[in-house]
């Protein structure tokens, strides 16, 4: 192996940095930070495409666990670097955000919501293989146990391995992912089929070819349409009010913008927005853009066509957005990522380029397309006069809720200060009742639910408000519900779903998180709701302290974590209980693993959008789920490593 000179050790300090906390650089060491490390290296390939230099990406999921993205652009840089005096290629992939400062403009465009680099994916990997192919010879560079570089430089440069067609240049890179840093190595050929797919209708003609050596499944994604295509495929399970998409593109000074757009019969509203491909999650600029433009060209229509008859009365954006389905897409050459996660678009140019752009060219398309315009202006009539029966049906339940106490399921907590109090809602009476044994019931409230919590979906306002669990959900919380909630009302800081691991309590806990986000979202949103997660095992083994032997027991709480502790213990273990449910636990255990702030493990549910529903969701759900917002379990470790 070669010296390290003093700048290599400066290199693998930031290196080390990235691999005692990882998380701050990824996200989590679960299975969505592994897969990060797969989508940063296919960023580096896409802004080798947007530079107009690549048609191809290729992705291999190899038999002995690594992976291989390849592309067919210029191939990384070989030269010596000016500053670092390594090969260009070995700084890329060594030095942090090394990559982003190189290759000019078109580097602005990854660099936002990925964008660490390609070295924070070498710093992860237990080994990393870099070949390049330029100018007719094919170089490679190695690297071991987070970025140390095990090949030799042959007089500074990179070893030659082979030789190709001068015009045969690209970028293969293979990496396997640290077993000692990730929870789980497995990659998932679903979710990165699904990404790549997304990729694909955000890249229009990109070639993406997948193959599972696993398997041997070989699939391709490449999408002429781009956008407009990508609109058709999350309705392809639901039923459109119109037959095409509606598709709109033009650009405002430097931006480029593109929509597509159909209504469909159920009742939500599904918006994603890329800027640069990358997708914003929490929008921002270019969704309020889209949002006003979209508001005020309709409300002018309804009233020129007689829809709307008094001067004053208005669709509510809300009205017009019913069933809508909507991709904004637009390329920004200076783009401003805001929020915690950077995943809202801060730029105000961003705004009035979108309501320009899309104003001036959906105009366009509805004065040839009237047809299409009627209908969706129909679906807005219905959806003003259903809100307003809603309104009355609010104001009716909402007396209701203040007349006869329904929160009598409720077992409430002592104190009334909400910020200390949360509530667990569990399925069931009996679940309920050891739950209300062993709670603290000073802080801790209890809510059974009894049976199945309505499917709200379809459903609008009025319907769902005859339901008397959601009834009970709303009377507790105290926050009201739709248009008139308000999160300063919450009586509790956290609502705990608290299920049992099995495929009931995860379709009961889906209805709850889709009733809470369609009709309380400032909930999920604000970070208040989470799912409360009961050991799996309990282990029991020997130990042995100052020569006597003693007996030990320990909590587990998924199979990962079995693993672990089999290892650690030399697999001395005595007895191993698996719990099938919440019922199995004694009141002490269950506050032990449960309730007690000190020790459960709580996962606060987030949102992302994703192309598709979670699986649990589509298959459980209505048979013609529309693809939507995906609930994303984020696991509050914290609390566990505490002790
Ligand atoms: C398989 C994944 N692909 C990549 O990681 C990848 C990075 C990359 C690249 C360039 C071309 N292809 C690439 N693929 C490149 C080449 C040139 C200029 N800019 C970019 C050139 O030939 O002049 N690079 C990404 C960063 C850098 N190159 C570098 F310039 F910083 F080295």
């Amino acid at each position: 192996m070669e010296q390290y000179t003093g700048s290599q050790i400066v290199v693998l300090e930031g290196l080390e940095a990235v691999r005692k906390r990882p998380g701050m650089y990824i996200g989590s060491t679960g299975s969505r930070g592994l897969h990060h490390l797969i989508w940063e290296i296919i960023d580096n390939a896409i802004d080798e495409h947007l530079a107009g230099f690549c048609t191809q990406i290729n992705i291999i999921l190899q038999k002995d666990g690594g992976i291989t993205i390849q592309d067919n652009g210029r191939g990384v840089p070989v030269d010596i670097h000016p500053t670092k005096h390594i090969p260009t290629a070995r700084v890329v992939y060594t030095i942090l955000h090394a990559g982003g400062k190189f290759g000019g403009s078109v580097y602005k465009v990854s660099g936002g919501l990925h964008g660490v680099g390609a070295s924070v994916v070498n710093a992860l990997s237990s080994r990393m293989i870099v070949e390049i192919k330029r100018e007719g010879k094919v170089y490679r560079d190695e690297y071991r146990e987070g970025g140390h570089p095990v090949t030799e430089l042959e007089d500074g440069y990179l070893p030659v391995v082979g030789k190709c067609n001068k015009s045969d240049t690209g970028t293969k890179v293979t990496f396997y992912p640290d077993e000692t840093i990730f929870e789980t190595t497995e990659f998932k050929a679903d979710t990165i089929k699904k990404k790549l797919k997304e990729i694909a209708f955000l890249n229009k003609n990109l070639l993406i070819c997948f193959t599972d050596s696993n398997t041997g499944e070989e699939v391709s994604y490449q999408e002429e349409f781009g956008i407009k295509s990508f609109v058709s495929y999350l309705n392809r399970e639901a039923t459109p009010l119109h037959e095409e998409p509606v598709y709109v593109v033009g650009t405002s000074g430097e931006i480029e913008v593109e929509v597509a757009l159909q209504y469909v019969d159920t009742y939500s509203e599904q918006i994603n927005a890329y800027c640069n491909r990358i997708n914003v999650v929490d929008g921002g600029t270019l969704v309020t853009g889209f949002k006003t433009a979209l508001t005020r060209v309709m409300n002018q229509y309804a009233r020129e066509l007689g829809i709307l008859k008094d001067k004053d009365e208005n669709f509510d954006g809300k009205d017009i957005r019913n069933g809508l389905v909507a991709i904004i897409s637009i390329k920004h050459p200076d783009p401003q990522f805001e929020g915690q996660t950077k995943t809202k678009l801060g730029n105000t140019d961003a705004k009035s380029a979108v309501d320009e752009v899309f104003a001036a060219e959906v105009v366009r398309y509805f004065d040839k397309n009237v047809e299409v315009l009627k209908g969706i202006l129909d679906n807005s009539m219905k959806s003003y006069t259903a809100r307003r029966a809603g309104d009355k049906a609010r104001t009716a339940v909402m007396k209701q809720l203040s007349d006869v106490d329904t929160r009598s399921k409720l077992a409430s907590c002592s104190s009334k200060k909400p910020e200390e109090c949360e509530v667990y809602i569990v399925e069931g009476d009996s679940a309920g009742g050891t739950v209300k044994t062993a709670r603290n019931r000073r802080t801790q409230a209890v809510l059974p639910l009894r049976g199945k919590i309505l499917n709200v979906e379809k459903s609008s306002l009025e319907k769902i408000l005859v339901n008397n669990e959601i009834k009970s959900m709303i009377a507790s919380f105290g926050c009201g519900i739709g248009d008139d909630f308000d999160i300063n009302k919450l009586r509790f800081g956290k609502i705990i779903i608290l299920t049992d691991a099995d495929v009931d309590g995860a379709h009961i806990s889906t209805l709850l998180m889709t009733f809470f986000y369609r009709f309380m979202p400032e909930l999920i949103l604000e970070g208040k709701v989470f799912r409360g997660l009961p050991p799996l095992y309990k282990v029991e083994y020997e130990t042995t302290v100052k020569g006597k032997k003693k007996k030990q027991s320990e909590y587990l709480f998924n199979d990962f974590e079995l693993e672990k502790f089999r290892k650690k213990t030399e697999n001395k273990i005595i007895n191993l209980q698996r719990y099938k449910g919440l019922g199995e636990m004694d009141a002490n255990q269950l506050w032990e693993t449960t309730l007690n702030p000190e020790t459960r493990i709580l996962a606060q549910i987030t949102i992302s959008d994703t192309v598709e529903a979670d699986e649990i969701t589509t298959t459980l759900m209505s048979s013609n789920v529309p693809p939507r917002k995906n609930f994303i379990l984020e696991e509050a470790r914290y609390a566990k490593l505490d002790i």
